[in-house]
């Protein structure tokens, strides 16, 4: 595992073409729906890593297997965040069951992209559910977002937190909404009911699944059963509804672009046809993600230089 997560940071010419080449490979192959891919967001200090230790071991019990990919925008693979988020997932231990990686978010989420969704990729392969925690700094909501099947915010009981998602917008990414800390008193009641009352304005922009609300404690484990049931739910509620393949197919379509935004910056989209000609280039080539993310990257390339 760890060797085909390291395979895919090598930038040499030829690992990187056998590189795409198996991931497209994976891709073409993975079973669908396969895993669930859950992304756990919210500020710093909100009680992620604790919340997801807590989910860990709760559905570790029920027999599944999962995989962690905590991403750290602060931080390139430093110590800091990333050892803390180790020392409070220790549902892992020794058990083979569950596998735990920290990425750097600056080379990755909203940056290079494809790392995150690459090992979204190989691990959704191999666990039955791929949780990837991620600290919510506005823009990497929807990246985050785009690379999984429900969005899980994680908030304070403090109404600055739910202030803060309001004024900058997030509240229309997330699926499913805890507020954590319940153990802490009333305040917590509080935030719960000023996200609700935001997110009854945004409610149609959802579509058909209600989005929910809930008080949980990862230190004493209220809410817990609640919030497995309400994820699983989401999932569910994907699956029959054919939104799922429609919002994988959106991830891929993002990954290609946020790739190619990277390196092109907005212009170099745009003469691409935007998402929906990266979306139409997707569906015509029949190509994996990966190498139609390559092939656009070396197709802008040559305009560029043919231009210059
Ligand atoms: N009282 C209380 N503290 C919590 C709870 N969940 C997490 N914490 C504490 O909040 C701090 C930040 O937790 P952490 O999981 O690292 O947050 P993250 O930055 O969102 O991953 C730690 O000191 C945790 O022990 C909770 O349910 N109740
Ligand atoms: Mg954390």
């Amino acid at each position: 595992m760890p060797e085909a997560l390291n395979l895919i940071d090598d930038q040499r010419p030829a690992q990187r073409r056998a590189a795409l080449a198996i991931l497209d490979e994976l891709e073409a192959r993975s079973a669908f729906p396969g895993a669930h891919r859950l992304g756990v967001t919210g500020t710093p200090g909100a009680g992620k890593s604790t919340l997801i230790d807590a989910l860990l071991r709760a559905l570790r019990a029920r027999g599944e297997t999962l995989a962690v990919l905590a991403v750290d925008p602060s931080s390139r693979a430093s110590g800091g965040a990333l050892l803390g988020d180790r020392v409070r997932m220790r549902a892992a231990g020794e058990d083979p069951g569950i596998f735990i990686r920290s990425m750097a978010a600056r080379e990755q989420l909203g940056g290079t992209a494809a790392g995150a969704h690459a090992s979204v990729l190989i691990l959704s392969c191999v666990f039955d559910r791929v949780i990837v925690e991620t600290v919510g700094v506005g823009q990497s909501e929807s990246d985050v977002h785009s690379l999984v099947d429900t969005l899980l915010l994680v908030a304070n009981p403090s109404s600055g937190d739910a202030l803060q998602f309001m004024k900058a917008g997030l509240l229309e990414w997330p699926d499913v909404f805890a507020v954590n800390k319940s153990d802490l008193g009333a305040e917590a009641a509080r935030t719960r009911s000023e996200l609700e009352s935001g997110l009854a304005v945004g409610e149609s922009a959802s579509g058909e699944w209600r989005r929910a609300v809930l008080q949980v404690s990862a230190r004493d484990g209220t809410g817990l059963d609640a919030l497995q049931q309400a994820l699983d739910a989401h999932r569910d509620h994907l699956s029959t509804s054919e939104t799922l393949a429609a919002r994988r197919e959106a991830g891929r379509v993002a990954h290609v672009l946020s790739a190619l935004r990277e390196r092109f910056g907005s212009r170099g989209v745009e003469a691409l046809g935007g998402a929906t000609g990266v979306a139409n280039r997707l569906r015509e080539s029949g190509a994996g993600t990966f190498s139609l993310a390559a092939q656009l990257d070396a197709e802008l390339d040559a305009a560029l230089a043919a231009r210059s």
